[in-house]
């Protein structure tokens, strides 16, 4: 990709609500070898319903699939997407990392169409900490659907806009002492949740500050995603300032 892809109404949307969705964004053959890999890995038959239905609502798989190998020319290509936000050459090169996401078929199923959206009314968070309660520091977003994902089939669900409140929370606080108490006073005050779903190949590129949870999984199939989180050169000597200024360092975008 030497020309930008992606048209100014869509950089303009994603610095107002945080989050753009791009249909068709990858190659069938990347995406196919990433997902015979997951499928290969998690110890489930996927074409088994009830077998899903009995086990967890979903497994997260941060880089350790049988083989990351196929997760690389992926994350290539999103870098190329994430770049047309932060400006060329703005983002550290990625390897095979990744964290494949999948949530399986919670056996129930819609019949009210006010069934929640989220499983806990979920677990709406921001991504500031990692799994082990580190800082986690990283700009942009990349969830890429490797299999077709219908609505209430767990698809990604965010909360457009409140990369902005988020930002307001934490122009006065610092990131070490964020907690999900702030999540909670900014979707109380107002925010309504935005489910994502789309045939395989879908991508959703999302801001670091956005509120964001996995959707209830209504459906038959599981859900699986793949994670790329793409981090500035210099993310971490910024990030207090980013955290407040949630565009400050990105070339790729009107402020
Ligand atoms: O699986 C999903 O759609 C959400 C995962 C998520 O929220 C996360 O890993 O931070």
């Amino acid at each position: 990709m030497t020309e930008d892809v992606l048209t100014r109404e869509q950089r303009d949307r994603f610095v107002h609500n945080g989050f753009v969705v791009l249909r068709n964004a990858i190659p069938q053959a990347l995406l196919d070898e990433a997902l015979a890999v997951a499928t290969k890995t998690v110890p489930e038959d996927l074409n088994d319903f009830e077998e899903m239905a009995a086990g967890p609502e979903d497994r997260h798989y941060w880089n350790t699939l049988d083989d990351m190998a196929p997760f690389r020319p992926l994350n290539d290509h999103l870098q190329e997407y994430a770049e047309e936000f932060v400006g060329t050459g703005g983002l550290v090169s990625p390897d095979e990392f990744a964290q494949i996401a999948v949530r399986y078929p919670t056996g129930e199923f819609s019949s009210t169409p006010d069934h929640p959206m989220t499983t806990t009314h979920g677990n709406p968070h921001v991504d500031i900490f990692d799994e082990s309660g580190e800082l986690q520091p990283f700009t942009i977003a990349a969830t890429t659907y490797l299999e077709d994902v219908h609505p209430r089939g767990g698809g990604l669900t965010v909360w457009p806009g409140t990369h902005w409140r988020i930002a307001e929370y934490l122009s006065e606080h610092s990131l070490e002492t964020f907690s999900n108490e702030a999540v909670k006073q900014v979707l109380d005050s107002g925010a309504s949740p935005f489910e994502v779903s789309g045939p395989a190949g879908t991508v959703v590129l999302w801001h670091n500050l956005l509120v964001h949870t996995g959707g209830c999984n209504l459906g038959r199939q599981p859900r699986i995603a793949s994670f790329t989180r793409f981090r500035r050169h210099d993310e971490e000597e910024t990030s207090q300032n980013a955290a407040r200024n949630p565009f400050e360092y990105w070339d790729g975008v009107e402020k």
